[in-house]
C-alpha cells in the first residue's frame, strides 16, 4: 500500500496500532510504564510531520515503512517527555492531564521507561532497516542524528540562555531537531533528491521554532523562555515570521497545499 492512497486518519490509527505492537502486551512495571506513557494521549505531531514528508516530493512511499518510521520517532519523542518531566530536569508531577511517569510509578522506574522507549526505537528503526533495505537505514539515521541533537539542546537549555539568539539555537535543536528529522525521514523514504530533503529540513526547522514558540506563548508561567526576553508581541511576530518562511519554501519548492496547511496549522494550535 503506497503512502499516497492513505488519508491522515488511516495513517494515524495504523501508528497507533504499530506503537501498541511494539510495546507490547507485558505486564512488567517497565511494560505498563511505556504503555502509559505513550498510548493514549499525545496529538502525534511527529508521526505526522514523516507522513507529510513522504507524500510532499511528488514521489510515493510504501506506508509500512513510514509507519514504522513514524512510530520509532514517536517512541523517542514519548522517552524525551517522560525524562524531561523528572525531578533533575523540570521536575513535573503531571503530563497530558495526568500524573507524569515518574509520580505513577517511581523516580528509579520513570529513568528506565524513559530508557526502554528509547532502547525501543532503536529495535524498530534496526528491523525496518533489515526488512526494507538501504535506502530505510537512511531515513532511520535522520531520526537517530534528530535525536542528538535534541539531548543537546536539552543541555543548552539546562546551561541557561541569555539572548535571542541562545534561545532560537536551543529551540532549533531542542524542539526543531525532532521535526525536522522526521520530515527528512520520511521524504528519504520516498526516495527525495538531495534538494528536496533539504528543502523540507529547512520547511520543518522553521514550524519547529514556531512550534516551539507557540507552546512559550501558551505556557505563560514559564520564566526559562524567549516570549520573557523579548515580549509577547516580538514573540508572535517571530512566530509569525518563521511561519512565513515556511511557507515561502512550500511555494517555490513543493507542489499542493498540504505543508502550508501543516505549519498554519500548528502555529494556531492550542495545548
Ligand atoms: C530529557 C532527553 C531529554 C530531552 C528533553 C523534547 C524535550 C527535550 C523536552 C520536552 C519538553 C518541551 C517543552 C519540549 C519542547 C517541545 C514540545 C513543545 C514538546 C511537547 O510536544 P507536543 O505538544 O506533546 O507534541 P504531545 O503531548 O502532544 O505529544
Amino acid at each position: 500500500m503506497k503512502i499516497s492512497s492513505i488519508n491522515k486518519t488511516e495513517f494515524l490509527a495504523m501508528v497507533e496500532q504499530s506503537l501498541k505492537n511494539a510495546i507490547g502486551y507485558g505486564n512488567f512495571v517497565i511494560d505498563e510504564g511505556m504503555r502509559y506513557a505513550t498510548l493514549d494521549g499525545g496529538k502525534r505531531v511527529r508521526p505526522l510531520c514523516v507522513y507529510y514528508g513522504a507524500r510532499a516530493t511528488g514521489r510515493d512511499a510504501e506506508a509500512d515503512e513510514v509507519v514504522c518510521l513514524a512510530v520509532a520517532i514517536e517512541l523517542i519523542h514519548n522517552y524525551s517527555l517522560v525524562h524531561d518531566d523528572l525531578p533533575a530536569m523540570d521536575n513535573d508531577d503531571y503530563r497530558r492531564g495526568k500524573l507524569s511517569v515518574h509520580k505513577k510509578f517511581g523516580h528509579a522506574n520513570g529513568i528506565l521507561i524513559g530508557d526502554q522507549l528509547l532502547t525501543l526505537a532503536s529495535c524498530v528503526l534496526l528491523d525496518g532497516a533489515r526488512a526494507y533495505g538501504s535506502h530505510f537505514a537512511r531515513a532511520a539515521q535522520e531520526i537517530t542524528i534528530a535525536a542528538k541533537r535534541m539531548v543537546q539542546g536539552q543541555a543548552i537549555d539546562l546551561c541557561g540562555c541569555q539572548s535571542e539568539e541562545d534561545y532560537l539555537d536551543m529551540y532549533s535543536q531542542k524542539t526543531a531537531a525532532l521535526i525536522a528529522g522526521a520530515f527528512t525521514a520520511g521524504a528519504i523514504c520516498a526516495e527525495a533528491d538531495y534538494e528536496q530533503v533539504e528543502k523540507i529540513g529547512e520547511y520543518a526547522e522553521n514550524i519547529g521554532i514556531a512550534f516551539q514558540l507557540a507552546d512559550d506563548l501558551l505556557d505563560e508561567g514559564n520564566e526559562n523562555s524567549v516570549v520573557t526576553l523579548i515580549g509577547e508581541e516580538a514573540a508572535k511576530d517571530l512566530l509569525l515570521q518563521k511561519t512565513e518562511k515556511a511557507c515561502a519554501i512550500v511555494r517555490e519548492y513543493f507542489v499542493g497545499e498540504e505543508l502550508s496547511a501543516f505549519a498554519k496549522a500548528l502555529a494556531v494550535r492550542e495545548k
